[in-house]
């Protein structure tokens, strides 16, 4: 099996074993622990960025020699690419699917993501609560969403359409276990699309397989409109 998928605990790289499970793929896993908080010497030493996820395919179909790639868009797009037939992506032909499908991959870690590390980062221990970059960012963080729960009330289903594509996969995890870093609630009335949507892919038995893999039976997935930080973060935040 050439294809290799390495998890950091309680990370963004739990994407890249949900994409190999809703695809059907067979590969090797290698989990890495958190040491305590970031990424142990083992994942360092496997790529420079140092950061989970990682992917190794050795010898590659596409190149014929090892390929060791990091960034998550980029191994999602190669594993859709190299080993799904284009499963689970959409192109030009799919017509209406398709400008929505690249606008809410490329969001997940172009906006939805580092806006999250923004709120975070206005909770440390040195964050001024009335500084206008912490107003800001909380209002970009409500504008996100506010356009994820609008278009999921449009789709009925998944953000790029009826189905679920890699613009899920890229994005669920800003919306559920990055919550254990920093704690942000769904509103009820405001964000009952997202909390519907939570439901809707945490049913799927290929995401809750993953998970499974990921972080073993006792961990429950953030899919309420409260979350509560991971022990390791409660000094942290
Ligand atoms: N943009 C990168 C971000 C990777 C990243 O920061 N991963 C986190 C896990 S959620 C990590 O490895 N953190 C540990 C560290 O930075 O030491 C991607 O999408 O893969």
């Amino acid at each position: 099996m050439p294809l290799t998928l390495h998890h950091l605990g309680r990370s963004q790289s739990e994407r890249i074993i949900w994409l190999a499970e809703e695809l059907g793929l067979d590969y090797n896993y290698v989990f890495h622990k958190r040491d305590p908080v970031f990424a142990p010497q083992s994942l360092k030493d496997l790529h420079p960025a140092g950061t989970a996820p990682v992917m190794e395919d050795d010898p590659s179909p596409a190149t014929n020699s090892r390929v060791v790639l990091a960034e998550s868009g980029a191994i999602v797009d190669y594993i859709i690419a190299v080993y799904g037939n284009g499963r689970l992506a959409r192109t030009p032909k799919d017509g209406a699917d398709y400008p929505h499908y690249l606008e809410w991959f490329h969001l997940s870690n172009g906006s939805l993501q580092p806006t999250l590390f923004r709120v975070l980062m206005t909770r440390g221990p040195t964050a001024d609560p009335n500084s206008p970059v912490v107003a800001i960012t909380l209002k970009k963080w409500d504008l996100l969403l506010a356009r994820i729960d609008s278009r999921l009330a449009e789709t009925g289903a998944y953000l790029a359409g009826k189905d679920l594509t890699a613009a899920d996969i890229m994005s669920f995890f800003t919306l559920t276990t990055m919550r254990g870093f920093c704690p942000v609630e769904y509103d009820t009335e405001k964000h009952k699309n997202i909390l519907a949507y939570l439901k809707r892919v945490a049913e799927r038995p290929a995401y809750q397989k993953a998970i499974k893999i990921c972080e073993g039976d006792d961990f429950t997935p953030l899919l309420d409109a409260k979350a509560e930080a991971f022990d390791f973060m409660k000094s942290r935040i």
